[in-house]
């Protein structure tokens, strides 16, 4: 066995490599711009807190520029088109919660799922990044933590009176988050990202999330594999 993981070579000039980063360097751009967005509209319903959300917005605006330099980086032009409509309908129900005030299920969509994903879909690009993009992605990383951690706190904080709407939001959206990572896979796959692998990890960090809110195991179970398998 050699020393060094025996990765598959991946020859981040290619055509191929650059029309599957194309679609998935979009996707994590136009993400960060939109938990940009909703990090500001967290700060509008949680006053209290407005100062530290615009803080985690700015950190979200940094991620994009970041993943915009890395296209540039390999001379790839972003499909934003793919990417706005792969985010819509998790985009639109965090827009409907908003407008309810539906504070519980707007952080359950943007800082326990798409920072779960987030981290999850990172942390497996890492390894088989291109070097100026994996740097930037490890900073990105640890800063998606401190955004899954404000979620955390607030949720475990506030466990009792949230339950229900939590159940509810995971139970809306966790599938949706399946058959988005279904519609990249191949494309993911061309950059060296297993799908079974990112959802192993998705699995870590959700079932942590909810474990630290204050689900016991047998919840965990029941929500983290709702639409898995569709
Ligand atoms: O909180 C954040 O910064 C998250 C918005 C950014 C979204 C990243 C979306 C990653 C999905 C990648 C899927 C690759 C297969
Ligand atoms: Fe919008
Ligand atoms: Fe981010
Ligand atoms: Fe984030």
């Amino acid at each position: 066995m050699p020393s060094i993981a025996a990765t598959p070579e991946l020859d981040y000039k290619s055509e191929t490599y650059k029309d599957a980063y194309s679609r998935i360097n979009a996707i994590v751009i136009e993400g960060e711009r939109e938990a940009q967005d909703n990090y500001i509209q967290l700060g509008e319903i949680l006053p209290d807190q407005k100062e530290e959300l615009i803080r985690l917005s700015k950190m979200e605006s940094r991620h994009k520029k970041g993943f915009e330099a890395c296209a540039r980086n390999l001379a790839v032009t972003p499909d934003m088109e793919f990417a706005v409509k792969f985010f819509s309908e998790l985009h639109q129900n965090f827009q409907t919660a908003a407008a309810e005030g539906k504070l519980v299920t707007c952080l359950v969509i943007q800082s326990l799922i798409i920072e779960c994903f987030a981290i999850s879909a990172y942390h497996i690009y890492i390894p088989m990044a291109d070097p100026f993009a994996r740097k930037i992605t490890e900073g990105v990383v640890k800063d998606e933590y401190t955004h899954l951690n404000f979620g955390e706190v607030w949720l475990h904080e506030h466990f009792e009176e949230s339950k229900a709407e939590m159940e509810a939001a995971n139970r809306q959206n966790l599938p949706l988050v399946w058959k988005m990572l279904n519609q990249v896979e191949n494309d993911a796959r061309v950059l060296g990202m297993e799908r079974d692998a990112m959802v192993e990890d998705f699995m870590i960090a959700y079932g942590e999330a909810l474990s630290n809110i204050g689900f016991n195991t047998r919840d965990i179970m029941r929500m983290s594999a709702l639409g898995l398998s569709a």
